[in-house]
């Protein structure tokens, strides 16, 4: 089928907050400097969901076009399109929704992970030609997501998104490095990249916070580990995540919902702190933005770093006095981890077979494919991690 459309399995989404239809459609051949990917592992990230939910600037409920979700994945190539050079027919890819060029100005930067060669078009569902390769048996165009579109048996996506590894790598486990683990465990800051990058590594002895503890706030945990962090504070309103916090490193375990009289989280987390001016390092996982600002103040005055990770809906705004900045404190955010996908993934395989990254330990929930609808359930179950499914 080298050349030719394919016909397969989608789960594609019609409408916000509507189940995903699984159905036949059509995938086109993939054009120059793109390649077509048979899916074999793809996982659930709550960014699917709220995309889903119509929450997303970029895919709002006001113009939601019909999309094929799924944007943590590993594939084999099935065929490449014309100029494609360092992807061969047959390579295990593991697709990144924050491309790597090597060439455009943020690429040729040490500092940043934010590849801009496809991210104009990626942000509208279209390939870099403004086409997409899809459509449904009726004709109708269905657009792609994230640069991705693992949500189908088979995909196109740029060269410039879609990394090759090795093909003994346990398939589920690349799966996952696909986005939130990476985007944790790359936050955290590892060996020199992630965070480090832009100068917010962990550092030994160091204490550290984590609000929301889902596959992104876990993978903070293990990073914070492996930096040598002396107090990882863990938080989430379900206590029943105490249990993995503590598998994933956590030397502590909050939950703001329990707090004494007069308390709040802020208060409980700098009363923590050795010295009671707050907490080195802290990340929100959770996208919600009142966290965010419970994060900032928490953090530890002169030389805390507070860093936004989630993702928060549509138009909400974060907020803090700003004396809270001018007395040193830096709120940062980051994307992917600030990973270059395909430039330092073999560091975070290393860390996966060094045991710093337990990728193992995620895959809470497994399915078929063609279940996908049920694994949103899954999500909102507070013992899921990442359902990973089965082509
Ligand atoms: N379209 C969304 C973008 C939200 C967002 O921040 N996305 C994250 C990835 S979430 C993966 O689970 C990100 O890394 N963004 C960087 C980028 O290039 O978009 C919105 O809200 O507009
Ligand atoms: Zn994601
Ligand atoms: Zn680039």
């Amino acid at each position: 089928s080298v050349g030719q459309p394919i016909e397969c399995n989608a789960a594609v989404a019609y409408a916000p907050n509507k189940p995903l239809t699984i159905e036949k459609i059509i995938v086109e051949a993939p054009k120059v400097d793109e390649i077509r990917v048979k899916v074999l592992k793809s996982a659930l990230c709550h960014t699917d969901a709220f995309t889903l939910s119509g929450e997303d600037n970029e895919w709002p409920a006001s113009d939601f076009k019909p999309v094929i979700l799924g944007h943590e994945a590993v594939g084999v190539i099935e065929s490449v399109g014309p100029e494609v050079t360092d992807l061969s027919i047959g390579d295990h890819v593991i697709m990144l929704y924050t491309a790597e060029c090597g060439e455009c100005k943020f690429c040729i930067d040490n500092r940043t992970n934010l590849c801009i060669k496809v991210r104009s078009t990626q942000g509208k569902g279209v390939m870099p030609d403004g086409t997409t390769r899809f459509k449904n048996l009726k004709g109708e165009p269905i657009y792609h997501f994230m640069g991705c579109s693992a949500f189908s048996e088979y995909t196109v996506v740029s060269k410039h998104s879609a990394v090759k590894i090795n093909k003994e790598f346990n398939l589920e486990q690349a799966a996952l490095l696909g986005c939130g683990v990476a985007t944790g465990f790359g936050a955290a800051g590892y060996k020199g990249i992630g965070a480090a990058k832009k100068g917010n590594q962990i550092t030994k002895g160091s204490s550290v916070a984590v609000f929301g503890l889902g596959a992104v706030g876990c993978s903070v945990l293990e990073g914070a580990k492996a930096a040598g962090a002396k107090k990882i504070i863990a938080i989430d309103t379900n206590d029943n995540k105490e249990a993995w916090a503590k598998e994933f490193g956590a030397t502590d375990f909050v939950n703001p919902l329990k707090l004494k009289e007069g308390e709040n989280i802020v208060s409980k987390l700098v009363s923590m702190s050795d010295d009671g001016f707050g907490i080195d390092f802290t990340y929100d996982c959770t996208g919600n933005v009142n966290v965010m600002n419970d994060a900032l103040m928490a953090s530890a005055r002169g030389t805390g770093i507070s860093t936004v990770i989630g993702v928060a809906p549509a138009g909400a705004q974060i907020s803090v006095r700003p004396f809270y900045l001018i007395v040193g404190r830096t709120w940062t955010g980051i994307a992917y981890g600030n990973i270059k996908g395909k430039s330092e993934m073999t560091e975070l395989i290393q860390a996966s077979d060094s045991g710093d990254l337990s990728l193992d330990k995620y895959v809470t929930h497994r399915r078929e494919f063609t279940d996908i609808n049920t694994a949103f359930e899954d999500l909102h179950s507070g013992d899921c991690l990442r359902t990973v499914f089965n082509y």
